[in-house]
C-alpha cells in the first residue's frame, strides 16, 4: 500500500534510494502524482524546513534531503507532465542571480508542466542578461522568477527592470518564501504566487487562459 508517510520520512532522513522506490511504488499503485508530490515530497521537505529554522538540523542534512527530493522528482516529473496534453502555453522560469535554491522553482515547473504548460528551466543563479537572452531566443510570453533569500530580492527587481528595458514582451510572475504581493507590486511584476498550486492559477491568468 502506498506509503506517503514513509516517503515524507525518506525525504526527512535524506534517503534518496527509499524516496525513489516509494515514489515508484505509489505511482504503480495508482496514487495521483500530485498526491505523491504534496503528501510525500513537499510534506517531508516542509518538516526539514521547520527543523532547519529551529536549528535542529544544519545545511548538510538539508542538502541531503534536497537531493533525495530531487531524485524522487525525477521519477515524478514525467507523470506530472503526462497529465497535460498539448502545451497550453510556454513559460521560462529561473532562480535569480546569486540564489542557488531551486526546490521551490522546480516544484512550480513540475506543477505547470502537470497542468499543460511547456516550461523552459533557466536554472539557478540566472543573471538579468541571461533571462533577456533566453526570453528573446524562446519568444515566451510568460516569465517566472524565484528568490529564496532576502539578499537576492534586489536581483529579482533588477531582472524585471532589465527585461522591460530590453523590450521583452512577456508577463512576469514572481515567488519564493521572502517574496510578497507588496514586493511584486513595488517592482512592477505582473503577479505573485505564494505556492506552486497558486502559481499555476496565476500563470493561466497571465497567459489569458
Ligand atoms: Co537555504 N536558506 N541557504 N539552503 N534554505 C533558507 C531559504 C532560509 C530561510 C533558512 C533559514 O535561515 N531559516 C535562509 C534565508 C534567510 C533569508 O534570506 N531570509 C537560507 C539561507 C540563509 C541560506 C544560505 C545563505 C546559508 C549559508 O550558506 N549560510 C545559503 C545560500 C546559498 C545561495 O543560494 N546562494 C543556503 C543554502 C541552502 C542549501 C544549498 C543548503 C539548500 C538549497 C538546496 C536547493 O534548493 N537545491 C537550502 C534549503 C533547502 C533551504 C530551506 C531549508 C528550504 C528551502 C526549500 O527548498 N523549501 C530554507 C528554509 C525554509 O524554507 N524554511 C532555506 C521548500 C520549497 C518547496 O519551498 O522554495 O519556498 P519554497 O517554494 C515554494 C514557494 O515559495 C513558491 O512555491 C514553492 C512551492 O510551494 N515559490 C514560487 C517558489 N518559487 C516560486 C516562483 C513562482 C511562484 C511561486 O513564480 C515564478
Amino acid at each position: 500500500m502506498a506509503d506517503m508517510e514513509g516517503l515524507a520520512q525518506a525525504i526527512i532522513s535524506g534517503d534518496a534510494k527509499s524516496a525513489v522506490e516509494l515514489t515508484q511504488q505509489a505511482i504503480e499503485e495508482g496514487v495521483g502524482p500530485q498526491t505523491v508530490l504534496n503528501e510525500g515530497l513537499v510534506a517531508g521537505m516542509g518538516v526539514i524546513g521547520k527543523r532547519f529554522k529551529a536549528n535542529e538540523v544544519y545545511i548538510p542534512e538539508v542538502l541531503i534531503s534536497a537531493r533525495a527530493m530531487k531524485s524522487a522528482m525525477e521519477v515524478l516529473e514525467p507523470k506530472l507532465a503526462a497529465a497535460g496534453v498539448e502545451p497550453i502555453s510556454k513559460a521560462l522560469i529561473g532562480t535569480v542571480q546569486g540564489d542557488l535554491h531551486d526546490i521551490g522553482k522546480n516544484l512550480v515547473i513540475m506543477m505547470l508542466k502537470g497542468n499543460g504548460f511547456e516550461v523552459i528551466d533557466a536554472g539557478v543563479d540566472v543573471s538579468p542578461e541571461a533571462f533577456v537572452e533566453k526570453a528573446k531566443d524562446s519568444g515566451v510570453k510568460l516569465i517566472g522568477l524565484s528568490a529564496l533569500l532576502t539578499t537576492t530580492m534586489p536581483a529579482m527587481e533588477k531582472t524585471v527592470k532589465t527585461l522591460k528595458e530590453a523590450g521583452v514582451d512577456a508577463k512576469m510572475m514572481v515567488g519564493g518564501a521572502p517574496v510578497t504581493q507588496a514586493y511584486a507590486d513595488k517592482i512592477s511584476a505582473d503577479g505573485y504566487a505564494p505556492d506552486a498550486a497558486s502559481a499555476v492559477d496565476l500563470a493561466r491568468e497571465l497567459a489569458g487562459l
